[in-house]
């Protein structure tokens, strides 16, 4: 068989051990070399996985060598360097990114040639990496990439979950969430850092010097151990890492005598305690538990990472005496939104507690470090914690927090008695009897040098409402850095056909690093020539989508048909709702019509994908209710040649790897003002797709730069938005008679009979349910169908949507995460490139 045929391959190929292999002979001879001394598998196997991990460990062992030396390079440079502080990386798959990133593509596909595989087939093998939920995650991955890419001296840290975001399963009752165990295995990416430990305390009191110095004292203390994944720059030796923290209890934490007794789990109660703070992404947060379990995640990511990072400081000092004032020159740390905003008051307390400094020499150097990205205005997501939890906890942290909130208020008296009246909404703490807490968002922007939104809108939006008086406090500290993607994992390697043609007509594959190159293609949007080369790139993904379709829920879909995609992350604001109800109009629409007449529609092919929160009810039903409109359309013979709905199950960043390439129409339709940028809209542009969507986020920004023309643009604005939702409470809302039909028919049980009242009651202004239609679907309805009735007939004139396509990439190279982070290095963090030689 086909496995005795493969050892007998591996048999032939030479043993020689080389790290630094170049030519695919010495590869081969090196994937040889793991498959049988890397202890992980029996040697006698050599199956499509045994292979990924084979291959896997040979490319690790080049990326290795430039990760030390990295390393030695800015130690000895001692630049100042950035640390992206982050709660999520979404990762993905690190081969293909890898190889492409060392630029050992082809060396690797002929090696893996030589012992029986395709690379590809060889790639599929590994499990993505999602230790993150949706966007901000996917963001901090880019931006690793770019940091790499620019030679910068930046790290990430983050935390290394036991299970990442769950794997969603489809059933008759909609969405299920299983644990995806991505360590199943083992990951061959990471290097476990047994010399890199360092305590975290937690509980415990406070205890007061003779001298008056404070010191926080007993509780419980958990060790955190530094496991490092090397982030491979692209077209630099230059490798950089993840630092992620695992949890572990001290050796003498464990009661040998208890256990002895047969007291097996008090005898191991720390170990198990240690092991639930890393356990899983987001854990729930409905119980108090919950709670606190979330807040000692967040609270060991801020430690551990500081201390790692004063210690670095301390070593490249190379013996010279200390001088903190110099910290902030030689460190940045970005906080990634609220959730790693204890490095705050970790900050401030390892620099006075442990290191003797004054209030105002901390408090300055804290400020000079530490810098706040926001990247929402949901007032759900908002941050705040329990001031009792917080107590409990971590009670130096709450002293330390009280007396920001003191100086604050102080600050403000003196400074700008105008603010008086504001002081309770801007202070850190709200003391609110009823509840207590402590407002994260507060505490960053009081205490941070900068803070940014993440699309011009959405940081025009934070000036201007959510921090608008802090504005006024200080005028200089709010930024924007529009968000941007990796070129290398969203065209270069996802999209390999594309690449080829781009290239080709720039005669240079400079664009994979300097997007804005991509601006020449616009010279040739017209030439037929080009056009039939990137029609038939679109129709090859296509293809490969549909099989991947058919593969995942057995739906056929014709490559043919207009491709119509929406992924992301399920959510109200998003209005996957008004999507669904659209492609249940057309539905109806479709039957009603006659052959004749269905043959002159648009076929078309709508995919929609996401997760829903666990808990959040209202997601899944959406969920549920595009899959029983899938399920009843896709299988109606009358209107199959002309539209298909799918639901596309376990979205995550592999899934968008094969989707976005094969997209021709994206739909980014959130309520305005609502989605602070977005990323996947970017990826679609980019990938030549064209967007239908609203004035909102980072929409704004690719309208501009790939012109209107191209752009299928509907809905309210963002300063019309609070009006339109006075309008709706008050009654004065006229429905359009489209959104009542669709309604209608799925009350109506076209569909099934599941309960979808409180989703569509959701939708009604005067329903007493939900928020009456917070999300102003019914207002936007009809433009939107309007919208989509122009993509129709822009679809028929095939010439025309390809030169759009075309003009759509040719317009995206702004939104480059190299561009992101190069603003982000130049206005925030100050640093240089530091590029190894
Ligand atoms: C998301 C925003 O919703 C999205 O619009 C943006 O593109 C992304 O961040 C990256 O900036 N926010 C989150 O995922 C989140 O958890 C707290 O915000």
């Amino acid at each position: 068989g086909r496995a005795t045929d493969r050892v007998q391959i591996l048999e032939k190929i030479p043993l020689v051990a080389n790290p630094q292999a170049k030519e695919p002979a010495e590869i081969a001879s090196n994937i040889k070399y793991h498959a049988h001394y890397s202890p992980h598998f029996s040697p006698y196997k050599f199956e499509p996985e045994q292979a990924f991990y084979a291959t896997a460990e040979s490319v690790r062992d080049q990326l290795i060598k430039q990760w030390n030396d990295t390393y030695s390079h800015y130690h000895k440079v001692n630049p100042k360097q950035t640390y992206y502080l982050s709660m999520e990386y979404l990762q993905g798959r690190a081969l293909t990114n890898s190889v492409g990133n060392l630029d050992v593509q082809d060396a690797y596909a002929n090696a893996l040639k030589q012992l029986g595989y395709a690379l590809e087939e060889i790639t599929e093998q590994e499990k993505d990496a999602a230790l993150g939920n949706g966007g901000l995650g996917r963001l901090a991955s880019c931006f690793l990439d770019s940091m790499a890419t620019l030679s910068l001296p930046a790290w990430g840290y983050g935390l290394r979950y036991r299970y990442g975001l769950f794997k969603q399963l489809m059933t008759k009752t909609g969405q299920e969430e299983i644990a995806e165990d991505w360590l199943e295995k083992f990951s061959p990416w990471e290097i476990p850092r047994h010399d890199v430990v360092f305590p975290i305390r937690f509980f415990g009191q406070v205890e007061v010097n003779p001298n008056g110095s404070r010191k926080w004292v007993g509780g419980e203390v958990i060790q955190a151990v530094a496991y490092d994944v090397p982030i491979p720059g692209y077209k630099t030796k230059n490798t950089n890492s993840l630092r992620l923290w695992e949890a572990k209890a001290r050796a003498e934490d464990f009661n040998l005598f208890e256990f002895n007794d047969g007291k097996y789990e008090s005898a191991a109660l720390i170990h198990s305690r240690a092991q639930q703070i890393c356990a899983v992404l987001y854990p729930g947060d409905a119980t108090e538990d919950g709670k606190l379990l979330r807040l000692k995640q967040q609270y060991f990511l801020c430690s551990a990472s500081l201390q790692d990072i004063i210690t670095r400081f301390k070593e490249r000092l190379g013996g010279k005496d200390i001088q903190w004032l110099e910290f902030p020159s030689k460190v940045a740390v970005q906080l990634n939104d609220t959730h790693p905003t204890l490095s705050i008051p970790e900050l401030m307390r390892l620099l006075m507690d442990d290191e003797g400094l004054g209030w105002d020499e901390a408090w300055d150097i804290t400020n000079r470090t530490i810098a706040y990205t926001n990247h929402t205005v949901l007032p759900e997501a908002l941050e705040k914690w329990s001031q009792a939890v917080m107590w409990k906890l971590l009670p130096r942290h709450m002293e330390i927090i009280e007396e920001v909130d003191k100086r604050f208020i102080i600050m403000i008296q003196s400074t700008k008695p105008e603010l008086e009246g504001k002081i309770s909404d801007l202070r850190v703490l709200d003391n609110n009897p009823q509840k207590p807490v402590v407002r994260m968002a507060n505490l960053c922007v009081v205490s941070a040098h900068t803070v940014n939104g993440v699309a011009q809108l959405h940081s025009d939006i934070l000036k201007a409402e959510l921090f608008s008086d802090y504005v006024k406090v200080w005028p200089t500290k709010f930024q924007n850095k529009t968000n941007g993607i990796t070129p290398r994992r969203w065209l270069r390697f996802c999209n390999p056909e594309l690449s080829r043609i781009i290239t080709k007509w720039l005669k240079t594959d400079q664009w994979v690093n300097d997007l804005d190159l991509l601006v020449n293609l616009r010279q040739f949007a017209d030439s037929s020539e080009l056009q039939a080369e990137w029609e038939s790139a679109k129709l090859a993904s296509k293809q490969r989508l549909a099989n991947y379709v058919l593969q995942v829920t057995g739906v056929s879909i014709d490559p043919k048909s207009l491709f119509d995609i929406q992924i992301k992350r399920i959510h109200e604001y998003k209005r996957q709702l008004m999507n669904i109800l659209g492609a249940v109009y057309r539905y109806k629409k479709l039957k009603e019509m006659s052959p004749e007449e269905r043959k002159k529609t648009t076929p078309r092919t709508i995919m929609i994908g996401g997760k829903a929160f666990a808990t959040y009810t209202n997601a899944k039903r959406i969920v549920k209710l595009v899959s029983d409109v899938g399920a009843v359309v896709n299988t109606d013979p009358e209107v199959n040649d002309f539209l298909k709905v799918v639901f596309v199950p376990n979205y995550n960043v592999s899934v968008a790897e094969v989707l976005i390439p094969g997209s021709e129409l994206s739909q980014h339709i959130s309520t305005a003002g609502m989605e602070a940028s977005g990323t996947s809209n970017m990826k679609f542009a980019l990938n030549g797709c064209l967007i239908i969507g609203t004035l909102d986020g980072a929409n704004v920004e690719i309208r501009e730069e790939i012109g209107q023309d191209n752009f299928f643009l509907f809905g309210a604005t963002a300063d019309e938005v609070p009006r339109l939702r006075k309008e709706r409470e008050q009654g004065l809302f006229k429905p359009d008679p489209r959104f009542e039909e669709a309604k209608q028919f799925i009350k109506s049980g076209a569909f099934g009979n599941y309960d979808y009242s409180p989703l569509l009651d959701s939708l009604e202004g005067n329903s007493g349910f939900g928020r009456g239609d917070y999300f102003l679907v019914g207002y936007d309805f009809p433009s939107y169908m309007d919208a989509q009735a122009r993509v129709d007939e822009a679809y028929k004139d095939r010439k025309k949507w390809t030169k759009m396509s075309i003009l759509s990439t040719a317009g995206s190279g702004k939104f480059s995460s190299d561009r992101t982070i190069g603003q982000y290095a130049k206005e925030i963090w100050k640093i240089n490139e530091c590029r190894l030689p």
